[in-house]
C-alpha cells in the first residue's frame, strides 16, 4: 500500500493536571491506533490544539511522537500559522526530524488574497524539503480556495495532495478525478464514506483517536464492494459524532478517551471543561456504540 493512503488520526493533546503536555498519555494513544492498523499520524494539527500551544510545545510534540513511531508508520507534520517563516521554520524541523511530509492550513485571519495565499504555498515548497500536504478547511479558515486555485497549486511537484475538509464533494471528485497520482485525505469523518466514493485515498480526522478501527474497516468494506456494509459503520460513526457535536467535539473525544482509560485532561482555554451532564450523556448514548 502507498504510504500515502489509509487512515490517520490528527493526534489529540493530553494534558497533565497542570496544564503541561502529558507525554506518556500521548504514546499509550499513539500506541493504542498503531494497534488497530492505522497508517500514520497528522501531527500538530487543528485537532492537537495547535494554536493554542506555544512554540516550543508544538516543537516537543513533533519530536516526542517521531520518537515514538520511529519508522513504523507515516508521520505528517501540520506546520500551518499565519506566518510564512513560522511555518517555514516548522518545517525545517520535520525535515530534520524525518517526517514523511508537511501540511498547511491557509493562512487566516487577515484575509489574505489568493494570491498571497498561493504565495505562502510556494514559499513553503520551495523552503522545506519535505512535499507538502495543503490543508482546505474553509468553515474553520474562512479561505476558499476553488478547484482552478488548487489545480495550479497542484502543478507543482512539491504538492503532492489535499486534506480535503470541506463538504463541497463536487469539487473533490474534479480534483481526484484531475490529479490521480496525488493523494487526496478525507477530513470531514462523518462523509468518510462520501471521500471514499469520490476517489479519496484516505482519511485525516479527530474521531479515529478513538474509533480509528471503524474507518479502517470503512475502508477495507470499500475495496471490498461491500457498499451496504460501509453505509452501516457510517451511520455508527454518525450517531457518534452527532453526539460529540451536541457536547463540543474535541472536549467530547478526550472525555470519551478518558472512558476508555486514558487521561487527558480537558483542552485549553478558551475551550471549557464538560459538565458533568456533558459527560454523562456522551457515556449514554456513545459508548454503547464504540
Ligand atoms: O479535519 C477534523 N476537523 C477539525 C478534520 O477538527 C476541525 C474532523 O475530523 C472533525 O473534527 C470531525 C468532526 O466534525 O469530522
Amino acid at each position: 500500500m502507498n504510504k500515502h493512503t489509509g487512515v490517520f488520526p490528527a493526534l489529540l493533546t493530553p494534558f497533565t493536571a497542570e496544564g503541561r503536555i502529558n507525554d506518556k498519555e500521548l504514546e499509550r494513544l499513539i500506541a493504542y491506533n498503531i494497534k488497530k492498523g492505522v497508517a500514520g499520524f497528522y501531527v500538530n494539527g487543528s485537532t492537537q490544539e495547535a494554536f493554542l500551544l506555544r512554540e516550543e510545545e508544538r516543537r516537543h510534540i513533533y519530536r516526542l511522537v517521531k520518537e515514538i513511531c520511529g519508522d513504523r508508520v507515516t508521520l505528517y507534520a501540520h506546520i500551518g500559522c499565519v506566518s510564512t517563516e513560522e511555518a517555514i521554520s516548522y518545517g525545517h524541523l520535520a525535515t530534520e526530524l524525518g517526517y514523511d511530509a508537511v501540511s498547511a492550513v491557509a493562512p487566516f485571519y487577515y484575509k489574505f488574497s489568493v494570491g498571497e495565499i498561493k504565495q505562502h504555498y510556494r514559499m513553503i515548497a520551495k523552503a522545506v524539503e519535505l512535499p507538502l500536504i495543503l490543508y482546505n478547511i474553509p468553515a474553520f479558515s474562512g479561505v476558499s480556495l476553488t478547484f482552478d486555485d488548487f489545480a495550479e497549486l497542484l502543478e507543482d511537484d512539491k504538492m503532492i495532495g489535499v486534506k480535503y475538509t470541506s463538504a463541497d464533494h463536487f469539487m473533490l471528485q474534479r480534483l481526484c478525478a484531475a490529479f490521480p497520482h496525488k493523494c487526496f485525505f478525507n477530513g470531514y469523518d462523518e462523509t468518510f464514506a462520501a471521500g471514499l466514493i469520490m476517489g479519496v485515498g484516505g482519511g485525516i480526522g479527530s474521531t479515529y483517536n478513538f474509533m480509528a478501527e471503524k474507518f479502517v474497516d470503512m475502508q477495507a468494506k470499500f475495496k471490498q464492494g461491500d457498499i451496504a456494509g460501509v453505509q452501516a459503520v457510517q451511520d455508527v460513526v454518525n450517531r457518534i459524532i452527532a453526539a460529540l457535536c451536541r457536547v463540543g467535539v474535541m472536549q467530547g473525544e478526550k472525555a470519551l478517551l478518558d472512558m476508555l482509560g486514558f487521561d487527558f485532561g480537558p483542552c485549553r482555554a478558551p475551550f471549557a471543561p464538560l459538565s458533568k451532564e456533558a459527560m454523562q450523556y456522551l457515556a449514554d448514548t456513545v459508548l454503547p456504540l464504540l
